[in-house]
């Protein structure tokens, strides 16, 4: 039988990731293109060890996750950077993961003719964000507004008149316009971030380093495509030249006298532009896949 890591007495790194929620889905998928597995845990099991790479799992409510790091009951942490900032523990941001993405901002009815930062003066804000509010609100000089700490629905607050505005996460932006409101500042742009306390041992250090050389592989995967295509070898400098890959593109001769194929890989956001522009430059038989993970 294979031995576990911990009868090898390696230490597991231990990662704290979210019981429920919205940040659920992102990290459990993130940890499994990882390649690493888990036994099965019961429903209400917090603890879980990986079978086949020194990490341990902690389910833990958001909110609880940067404390918990801070106080070293875990090594590392996937939170909200916008919880990570809320919450101004001795934490330090490994990485961004690129999921979750929202932003935390100030909202007002749609009826008010308050339209922008300057405008907030005087206002009574509720939301779950005191500490991220009350920063943003003197680095932009804006006076006597006051704060109205409540722990849920912020949306409905102004219609309820607890408050005259809200600061709140959005993402689609559908909660508030259901709510009437409008967005008049963002205070924080967020997404799902890798926490990490100061005081890693060596050994942990090196677990980390690997956890994030696989966590970067599968990220690189997720924003480009391996794109491959035929061109007549008089194009291919004009060809290879729209091609922004990471390095310069593979070119194989074709079996057919004059023509050669180019592979190279894109990046996903830039990737119907490069498209038009390969075929206008004469670019045929454009195939373009997906990558599983790609390592820099
Ligand atoms: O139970 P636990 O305390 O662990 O979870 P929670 O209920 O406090 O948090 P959860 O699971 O709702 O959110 C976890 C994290 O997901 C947040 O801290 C953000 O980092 C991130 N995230 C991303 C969001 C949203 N998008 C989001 N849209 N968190 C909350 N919302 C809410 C927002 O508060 C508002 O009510 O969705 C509504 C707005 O959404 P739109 O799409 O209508 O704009
Ligand atoms: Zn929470």
């Amino acid at each position: 039988m294979q031995a576990t890591f911990a009868e090898n007495n390696v230490e597991p790194l231990r990662l704290a990731i979210q019981k429920s929620g919205r940040l659920k889905e992102g990290s459990s998928e993130l940890i499994r293109e990882c390649g690493i597995h888990f036994q099965n845990r019961g429903n209400n099991s917090l603890k879980v060890s990986a079978s086949n790479f020194p990490l341990e799992l902690l389910y833990l409510r958001d909110d609880d996750i940067p404390g918990c790091v801070a106080d070293k009951a875990a090594d590392i942490g996937i939170v909200g950077l916008n919880v990570v900032e809320e919450k101004q523990k001795q934490i330090r941001v490994v990485e961004k993961l690129g999921f979750a993405k929202c932003r935390l901002s100030i909202a007002l009815p749609k009826a008010s003719s308050r339209k922008s930062i300057e405008d907030l003066n005087g206002l009574h804000l509720a939301t779950t964000y005191p500490n991220l509010l009350r920063k943003f609100l003197d680095e932009n000089n804006v006076r006597g507004a006051t704060i109205h700490e409540i722990s849920g629905s912020v949306e409905i607050a102004p219609s309820i008149g607890l408050a005259e505005g809200i600061c709140d996460l959005v993402s689609s932006g559908s909660t508030l316009i259901a709510n009437r409101l409008k967005e008049v500042a963002v205070v924080l742009e967020s997404e799902a971030v890798l926490i990490a306390h100061e005081d890693l041992s060596d050994e942990k250090v090196k677990i980390l380093e690997k956890l994030l050389f696989r966590i970067r592989a599968v990220r690189n995967a997720l924003d480009r495509k391996y794109i491959l295509l035929n061109t007549r070898n008089e194009d291919i400098d004009k060809i290879s030249e729209i091609l922004p890959g990471l390095e310069s593109p593979t070119i194989i001769p074709l079996r057919e006298e004059g023509w050669s194929a180019l592979h190279s890989v894109v990046y996903e956001d830039k990737f119907w532009e490069v498209i038009d522009k390969l075929k206008d430059a004469g670019a045929e038989g454009i195939l373009v896949v997906s990558i599983d993970k790609l390592i820099d």
